[in-house]
């Protein structure tokens, strides 16, 4: 096994922010899809709290939970590409707004993709949720200093949000999910433009199209 492993499902968006990171930083490593339907003896024993991907092993030592896999990335290789931000109260905002995502963007897109009476009311949930994280956006730096949250360069928090630069449209353009529009969500907009150009973000989230099949065989209502 290599030294950098990544128990890993490509349509994860636990799975890519840990992949993001890694290529972000420039670590070598080695990823080993995994099937959720016959989860590996490897999985089980790495993350056996949750038995979930992803887990990143390095040295042999696994580290489950996509959170805490990039923010463990980030103190193991400090130098390239630091994603949290030195100040201990800035930190503490990327770790609140991550939390924001984990449990309010992703639960009410998940609902949304549920719902059997075609999530009218969990849709604009859903978009003043990306409204709230608008606002975080302008709190937390100027437009000037670019599209990121951290700035002109991916920080901490922009690694965990690229996921659904892929997964909003892909969920869009197949279950009519209504996004939050330029005009709500500019700043939201111009970031996830800039994800979509960034070298390591395309080599780390699927193409749409490839996720929109993936969503469509899963998901899409009957
Ligand atoms: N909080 C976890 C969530 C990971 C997660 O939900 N992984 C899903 C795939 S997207 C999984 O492994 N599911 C398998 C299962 O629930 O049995 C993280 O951030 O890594």
């Amino acid at each position: 096994m290599a030294s950098v492993t990544l128990l890993t499902v490509w349509a994860s968006p636990f799975s890519m922010r840990a992949k993001l990171a890694l290529l972000l930083k420039g670590i070598e490593h080695e990823d080993l899809p995994q099937d959720l339907g016959n989860k590996s003896k490897l999985l089980l024993e790495s993350n056996p709290v949750h038995k979930k991907i992803p887990v990143l092993i390095h040295k042999g030592k696994p580290v489950p939970e996509s959170v805490i896999i990039v923010q463990y990335i980030d103190e193991v290789w400090p130098e390239t590409s630091p994603l949290l931000p030195q100040d201990a109260f800035l930190r503490a905002k990327h770790r609140f707004w991550t939390d924001f995502i984990d449990k309010k963007i992703f639960d009410s897109l998940a609902r949304f993709m549920r719902s059997s009476d075609g999530g009218a009311a969990v849709n604009e949930e859903f978009i003043q949720n990306c409204m709230l994280l608008e606002g975080a956006l302008a709190e937390l730096g100027s437009e000037e200093d670019g599209p990121f949250f951290g700035g002109a360069s991916m920080s901490f928090l922009d690694v965990m949000l690229a996921p659904y630069s892929v997964l909003i449209p892909g969920v869009e353009q197949v279950m009519g999910l209504k996004p939050a529009s330029p005009e709500q969500c500019p700043r939201l907009h111009k970031l996830f433009g800039a994800v979509a150009e960034h070298p390591s973000a395309k080599a780390a989230l699927p193409q749409i199209e490839k996720l929109k099949e993936f969503i469509q065989a899963r998901f899409a209502r009957k």
